[in-house]
Formats: C-alpha cells, sequence, structure tokens
C-alpha cells in the first residue's frame, strides 16, 4: 500500500515537468517538483482536465459501421456514435482485428499510432499498441522517425553520423555556460519549447543557463522571424529573416569567411570530405552566381552589411551555430540541417566545449544534458515480422495511393494497401498537414479504432472508441535517458467514467484473440512497475549507488539517478582521434559532399547543401507567410481544454500574432477576429498585433482543437484556430520525406458576422 503524506500531496509526472498533487474536496491542486529552478506553467492544465466534459466516459462505436460493417466511409467524422458496452466493443474489435488478419495479413495493419501519448513508461501508449500488434497479429506497418525531425533524422546519418548523440550527447548547457563566446541560433531557443521533455523533466536549467552565459559576455544571435525565439535574459540580437531562407543567409556567412580568409582551413582538411566541391558552388565557380551577402540580401530581408558584420564576428571564436527543428520541418528542410553543420565545420568548433553544431538545442528538456548512467524502464515491443514502413508524415498519401510509389533515402518504395488503422496516444488532426484531405484519406480504410482520453477530431474520426485513462488515474513510472529523476507516478484520481488503461484494454483483446499470457505475462499493471524498476535497480546496484527496494522507491516518491560525465560525446572523441573515433557516416568524416546522397540523383537534395527556391512562398491570394510553432500553453493538443490553454485564448479561439503594419493594411484592430485561409482550407483567430513579428509573416501556433463549423462540408472552416487546414501535405524532399507543416503562404482578413460557437469540446452527439 501507498503511505500518504501528511498534507496528501503525491509524486506524479508529465513531459512539461515534475509535480505533486492532491484531490481536495473532489478538485486537483498541483505543484511544481521543488527542485525544479523554474517550472513550467502546462502542469496548470490538468485541474480543468481531469473531470472536464471533453473527456470519452464509455466506449463508442460508429453508427454506420455498426450497421454496415467495415469498409471505405465518408461519414466517418460527421456520423453519430452508438454506446456500447466494454465486452461488445472488444468483442467487435476483437472479431474485425482477425477478420483482417485472416483475409489480408498484418501487413494490411497501420499501426505507427504517432504521438506523444504521456510520460509514464509503463502506460506509454506507443509500446503498448506495438507489444500487443506484434503479439496478435505478428506485426504492422510501422511508421519511422517523427514530426519533429523528419529531415534531420535522414540527412544526419549521411554528414555527421549518429543523430541520438548529435541531440542528446553533444554541448550542453553548463558547457554554455562557462565556454560559448556566441550562440548563433537559427530558430532561436525559446524557452516554451525547452519547457517540455518526453517521459518527464525535473529541472528546467535553459534560462539560468543563458543568463549565466550572457553575464559572462556571451553573445546571443537570433535569426528568425519572432523576437520572442530568445528570453530576455539572453539579451539577443535580432535578425529578422524571410522564413526558410536561413539556408541562403548561411551560404553568405559561409562565403563571407572564404573570401576574407577566415574559415578554419586546418580543420577542413583534417575532419571533413568535400569542401572543394561545396567551395565551387559557395564561390561561384560552378554556376557563376558567387553566394555572397549581395546574393542573399534580397532572398533573406537581411541587408548584405549586417550579414558582413556576422560572419566577421563568428571568425576565431568559441561559437555555437544552432538550428532549430522548426527549419527543417519546412520544404528543403534537409538544407539548413547540413549547412548548419558545413558552418560550424568552416569556423572550426566542432567538438569544443561549447562550440560546434547544436542542432535542435533548447527545442525539448532531454537536449543539451547529460545521459543517465543508468537504463530507466522501457516496456518490451516484441517483434514486428512486418517490414514495410513508412516515413511517418507520409500517411495520408499512404491511404489515398495503395500500392503507389514514392522515393525515400535513395529507394523507390511502393505503400501498402491499408484496410484497418489503430491509434493510441497520438493525434493526427493535430499533427498532420492539410486536415481536409487527411479527412478524405481517413475515409478510405475500412476500420478506424483509436484509444483515446478525450474527443479529439482523431477519435471523431474512428469507428471504434475506446476510452482511456489518463495519466492521473494510474499508475507508474516517469523516466527519460537524460533526466536525473525516476518518479514514482502514483494514482491521484479513479479513472473518469468506465475508462480503462490502455494496457487492460490490449488485455482484454489478447485475451479474445488467444495471446493473452503473451502480452501480460501474467502480470499485473503493478507487477509490471516493479518489474520494469527491477532493471533500473540492479544497473544502480552494480554502480555501487543507492538501488533501494521497489517499495522504498515508491513511497520515496522520487529517485535521483547518476548520469554520465559531460564529455562532448563522438563529437569531441572525433576531434581528439578523427581515425580512431571516426564518425558512423560513410567516409567517417564530416561529409560536406556526399557521394551516397548524390549517387540518389535527386533534384531537391544534391549531393551538398545548396540554396533551392521554394516553392510555397507569398504569391497574389496569399501574401503572408504563416509560422505555425508549438504553443506556450501546452503540449501540441493536449489538454487545449485545460485551465492554462484556455486563459491564453481570445474570445475561445487560439491567438495569432502579426506585424501592425500588415494589420493596419488589412483594415485590422488588436483583438479582432480574424479568418486566416489559402486553397487548403480556412480557420478562425483571435489576433494580437506584435512588432516582434517579422513584416509578412503571421504566427499561429499547433494545438487549437480542429472545429469545423458544418463537418458536414468538404473544406468547412475551422472556428477554432487549427493552423493544420493550412499547412500543405507534401514532404521536405525526396531524400526523408518529412512534414513540411511548420510555414505556408496565406492571406488573412477581419471576419465580421456571427461568430461561431466551439464546440471541439463537447461530445459528440450519442444515440
Ligand atoms: N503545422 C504544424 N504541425 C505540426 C508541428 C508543427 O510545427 N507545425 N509539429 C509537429 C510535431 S514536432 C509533433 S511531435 C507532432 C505532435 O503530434 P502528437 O504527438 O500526435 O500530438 P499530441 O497532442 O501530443 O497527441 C497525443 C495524444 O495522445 C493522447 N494521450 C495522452 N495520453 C494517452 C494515453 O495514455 N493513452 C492514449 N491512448 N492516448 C493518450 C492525448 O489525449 C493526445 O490526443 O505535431 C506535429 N505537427
Ligand atoms: N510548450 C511546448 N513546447 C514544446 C512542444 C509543445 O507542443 N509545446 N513541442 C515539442 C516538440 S514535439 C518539438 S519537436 C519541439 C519543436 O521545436 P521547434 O520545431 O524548434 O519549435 P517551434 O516552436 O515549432 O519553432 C521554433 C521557432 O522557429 C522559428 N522559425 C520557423 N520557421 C523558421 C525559419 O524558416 N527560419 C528561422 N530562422 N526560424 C524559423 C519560429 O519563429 C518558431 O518560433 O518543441 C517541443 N517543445
Ligand atoms: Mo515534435
Amino acid at each position: 500500500m501507498t503511505e500518504t503524506p501528511e498534507d496528501g500531496f503525491r509524486q506524479h509526472s508529465s513531459h512539461w515537468g515534475v509535480f505533486t498533487a492532491r484531490m481536495r474536496g473532489g478538485a486537483l491542486e498541483v505543484r511544481p517538483h521543488p527542485g525544479d529552478p523554474d517550472p513550467n506553467g502546462i502542469i496548470d492544465n490538468f485541474p480543468a482536465a481531469l473531470r472536464h466534459e471533453a473527456r470519452i466516459a464509455r466506449p463508442m462505436v460508429r453508427r454506420g459501421w455498426l450497421e454496415r460493417g467495415p469498409g471505405p466511409d465518408s461519414r466517418r467524422g460527421r456520423d453519430e456514435f452508438v454506446p456500447v458496452s466494454w465486452d461488445r466493443a472488444l468483442d467487435l474489435l476483437a472479431g474485425e482485428l482477425a477478420r483482417v488478419r485472416g483475409a489480408h495479413g498484418p501487413g494490411a495493419v497501420f499501426g505507427g499510432s504517432y504521438g506523444w501519448a504521456s510520460a509514464g513508461r509503463f502506460h506509454h501508449a506507443q509500446s503498448q499498441v506495438h507489444r500487443f500488434l506484434n503479439t496478435a497479429l505478428g506485426g504492422y506497418v510501422r511508421s519511422v522517425n517523427s514530426y519533429s525531425s523528419g529531415a534531420a533524422t535522414v540527412i544526419v546519418p549521411h554528414i555527421l553520423g549518429n543523430y541520438e548523440d548529435l541531440t542528446k550527447n553533444n554541448v550542453t548547457w553548463e558547457q554554455i555556460a562557462e565556454h560559448t563566446d556566441v550562440v548563433l541560433a537559427f530558430g532561436g531557443m525559446a524557452l516554451k519549447n525547452s519547457m517540455v521533455a518526453g517521459g518527464g523533466i525535473s529541472q528546467h536549467v535553459e534560462r539560468g543557463a543563458m543568463a549565466r552565459a550572457k553575464a559572462r559576455g556571451c553573445r546571443f544571435l537570433l535569426v528568425g522571424p519572432l523576437r520572442s525565439d530568445l528570453p530576455e535574459e539572453a539579451g539577443a540580437e535580432w535578425t529578422s529573416l524571410r522564413p526558410n531562407t536561413d539556408t541562403a543567409l548561411m551560404l553568405a556567412l559561409a562565403h563571407t569567411l572564404v573570401a576574407e580568409g577566415l574559415h578554419d582551413r586546418a580543420f577542413l582538411d583534417r575532419y571533413t570530405v568535400g569542401f572543394p566541391v561545396f567551395e565551387d558552388y559557395l564561390m561561384g565557380r560552378a554556376d557563376g552566381q558567387p553566394k555572397d551577402a549581395a546574393w542573399a540580401e534580397p532572398i533573406t530581408g537581411v541587408p548584405a552589411a549586417e550579414i558582413l558584420a556576422m560572419a566577421r564576428g563568428l571568425a576565431g571564436r568559441r561559437v555555437l551555430v544552432v538550428v532549430a527543428h522548426a527549419l527543417q520541418r519546412a520544404e528543403h528542410g534537409e538544407q539548413p540541417v547540413w549547412m548548419g553543420a558545413v558552418l560550424a565545420a568552416m569556423l572550426g568548433q566542432i567538438g569544443l566545449p561549447g562550440g560546434g553544431y547544436g542542432y535542435a538545442l533548447g527545442a525539448i528538456g532531454y537536449y543539451g544534458r547529460r545521459y543517465n548512467a543508468v537504463p530507466v524502464p522501457t516496456l518490451s515491443q516484441g517483434r514486428n515480422k512486418v517490414a514495410d514502413f513508412i516515413p511517418v508524415a507520409r500517411i495520408a498519401d499512404m491511404l489515398l495511393n495503395p500500392g503507389g510509389a514514392y522515393r525515400y533515402n535513395g529507394q523507390t518504395r511502393h505503400y501498402p494497401d491499408i484496410k484497418l488503422v489503430y491509434w493510441a496516444g497520438g493525434n493526427p488532426f493535430h499533427h498532420h498537414q492539410d486536415l481536409n484531405r487527411l479527412r478524405q484519406a481517413f475515409a478510405r480504410v475500412e476500420t478506424l479504432v483509436v484509444h483515446e482520453l478525450a474527443w479529439t477530431a482523431t477519435a471523431r474520426h474512428a469507428d471504434i472508441v475506446l476510452p482511456c485513462t489518463m495519466t492521473l488515474e494510474r499508475e507508474d513510472i516517469g523516466a527519460s535517458s537524460n533526466d536525473p529523476l525516476l518518479v514514482a507516478m502514483h494514482k491521484l484520481a479513479e479513472p473518469y467514467g468506465e475508462a480503462r488503461d490502455d494496457y487492460a484494454i490490449f488485455a482484454g483483446l489478447a485475451r479474445r484473440l488467444g495471446v493473452e499470457e503473451a502480452f501480460t505475462e501474467g502480470r499485473t499493471a503493478r507487477q509490471w512497475l516493479e518489474h520494469l524498476y527491477g532493471r533500473t535497480r540492479e544497473a544502480l546496484a552494480a554502480l555501487g549507488a543507492p538501488a533501494p527496494e521497489f517499495e522504498a522507491f515508491w513511497q520515496a516518491g522520487t529517485l535521483p539517478l547518476p548520469q554520465a560525465p559531460d564529455d562532448g560525446g563522438l563529437l569531441r572523441a572525433f576531434r581528439q582521434d578523427p581515425e580512431g573515433n571516426r564518425l558512423s557516416t560513410a567516409s567517417g568524416r564530416i561529409e560536406i559532399f556526399s557521394e551516397t546522397v548524390a549517387s540518389f540523383g535527386e533534384a531537391d537534395c544534391p549531393g551538398h547543401p545548396a540554396w533551392l527556391e521554394p516553392t510555397d512562398v507569398p504569391r497574389p491570394g496569399a501574401t503572408l507567410m504563416l509560422v505555425a510553432n508549438q504553443p506556450a500553453t501546452r503540449l501540441h493538443s493536449q489538454f487545449d481544454f485545460g485551465g492554462h490553454s484556455q486563459e491564453s485564448k481570445l474570445r475561445g479561439r487560439e491567438v495569432a500574432r502579426m506585424h501592425p503594419v500588415d494589420a493596419a493594411a488589412r483594415g485590422i484592430g488588436d483583438g479582432d477576429i480574424i479568418r486566416l485561409f489559402n486553397e487548403r482550407g480556412a480557420c478562425l483567430a483571435g489576433v494580437r498585433l506584435d512588432d516582434g513579428v517579422r513584416q509578412g509573416v503571421v504566427q499561429l501556433a499547433t494545438g487549437a482543437w480542429y472545429d469545423p463549423v458544418d463537418p458536414e462540408e468538404e473544406k468547412s472552416l475551422c472556428v477554432h484556430g487549427n493552423p493544420n487546414v493550412l499547412t500543405r501535405d507534401a514532404g521536405t524532399s525526396n531524400l526523408a520525406q518529412g512534414c513540411t507543416g511548420q510555414l505556408t503562404a496565406i492571406e488573412v482578413e477581419r471576419f465580421v458576422g456571427n461568430l461561431p460557437p466551439i464546440q471541439a469540446f463537447r461530445p459528440p452527439s450519442a444515440a
């Protein structure tokens, strides 16, 4: 039994921070972790979310599916739901899984289930659903890479080697505070982003580290469309540039370094391959166009003199080049990732403390940290016997073009013919682009199954909706591979309505499919926690570190974990001994030109970084660039109905920001409701005028729940402000096929007329 502390507050954790909470008079109270120097307000979404009517109370089946059986149906997202008992729901679903497996095999099931789910490592929805599909069906078509870093994950192994190491074991915040002279941050390092880390985070250190670096004299250079992408503490110098032109700016910086003899030739000779080929392109010997500052000015909107001064301020200093994930979530997103590495190599600082390339530093709280010295609990997913996969953001393409060919990382591949889609722990109506197209794609499948804790648009489009518990309603262990605190996540409330843990749902299905023992291994959820904790405990004991029994850990609530030294990772080792510690690239060195990438013959991703003109740019009818970035008041779409998220809205709508001059030109005033639109769709938002937004840019964060004014309509207006009705569903390039959701050209106008109500948080009509 769990001992209840005097004040009733118990330990729990979330992607947005470790905290304690208690129930008092039916209400939840939360308190941030006392050891956290800079706690995150997102935990304040919990109290109102816990018992919100947006929660799903009981299993539901879409009427059309129930009455006519599985099959393609454009009524998804439009139909009504029929409540059923758990037994009925699980019988129906087990029967359908058996039918699809028998008729088509596991290769007709898409079980990618991309999404962040919740922080606990046992009730981790992706692990649960993958383990279940592997056990019950023998596998499923999976997805690879992420919406976060779709382009970077594919290009980095070609140019630098190990992606995990680059982001998670490289330059730390401690090194920046102590050593860095200049942080050149493309896309910034907004504190709203590092507030979040998968699996939980016990200390938000970024603000303090930036303040310490600044006090020591470090310069922070912010390049991007928004001034708010670096905090006050950094005292940043802001270079405002046109979105998706960073590669041109980086090229011009590189050109200046070469033209003025400021680049580190010795570093390039010893640690890189292909600089001469790239140099021909850079200096214009290959195509007659030097990529100099005068060339970059009209592309980027940054004055040539500013580019020259920036380049001269970098040479000979301990410079850290940072490229935000956001830059590669765009057309040709591979290029800024690659060019950032080349720029860092030319400055010769890679592998030195606080210097080099901090790809995605500051995007998530688990970057720029140390690894733990012991493994943290994870649930084994078993073996997937289906080899087929898709790059994650190609889901709608796959469903709309079964058998269709596409290019990926040098291969020509073909989309599988998917009959059943299973989602647990993600929200494609949050994360995917061009939602009107996604609706058409989901209409093509025979069955769509969703486990959710709330009535997201994804759940509303499902055939079978199974209500799951939210993290506060179950026990788990919170942990991340580089946060030094293991957290006993205590149960704080009873499940909402008839909600069950994903684990219990899968166990019930496994029983019906005759594989219960293989799935559960005979363990209750609590026994699993003890079991998974055991591995961490053994590793602790082997190091001679305190390794309490499970029960002692559980009662203490937290357990500090020893961490590995801050050793600079593979890049430091490579610098010290490039022969002994070769990178895992084809040449073993940093590839400025890649024979491999060149051999793929992709026009949209050549053999060295290059300026490739984007196609989605402002034009008549869509004269502004939308920046659809991460929201400050929630994680993605999670608990958009929570208090902290709701407080940030304007008349219930998500807030867009734009420059006063752009607003005035359209007769828009601060606090108005605006309509954002392009050829793909339209949404409403409240608007705030802000001269920290580049002229020509409108910023609208992701995560407002999709709320079509009339779901029956083809391209219905989203009255709430989900930017993914506007974004393009197109890959970054044939190399990576990453998502390009960050940017798209739009127009805006003042919305006049009656403001339709927000309905996204009300349960759909049920029979
Ligand atoms: N336009 C645009 N689009 C973007 C981005 C962008 O920059 N611009 N960013 C992209 C990025 S980086 C990402 S990572 C994605 C994020 O996309 P997602 O990870 O899909 O977004 P979340 O809102 O976190 O979705 C998680 C869902 O899991 C549910 N959930 C939570 N806990 C549990 C559980 O225990 N069990 C089950 N079954 N469900 C649970 C939540 O209610 C929520 O609906 O979005 C991408 N989309
Ligand atoms: N609070 C909160 N934090 C989060 C998340 C969340 O949902 N909420 N999501 C987490 C996840 S899953 C991820 S992957 C990371 C994402 O990390 P990022 O992708 O880095 O985060 P974003 O906020 O989308 O973008 C960062 C900034 O990049 C700038 N930017 C956009 N386009 C360009 C461009 O072309 N050039 C330049 N120079 N700048 C540009 C925008 O001004 C934007 O504010 O954030 C994580 N952190
Ligand atoms: Mo992400």
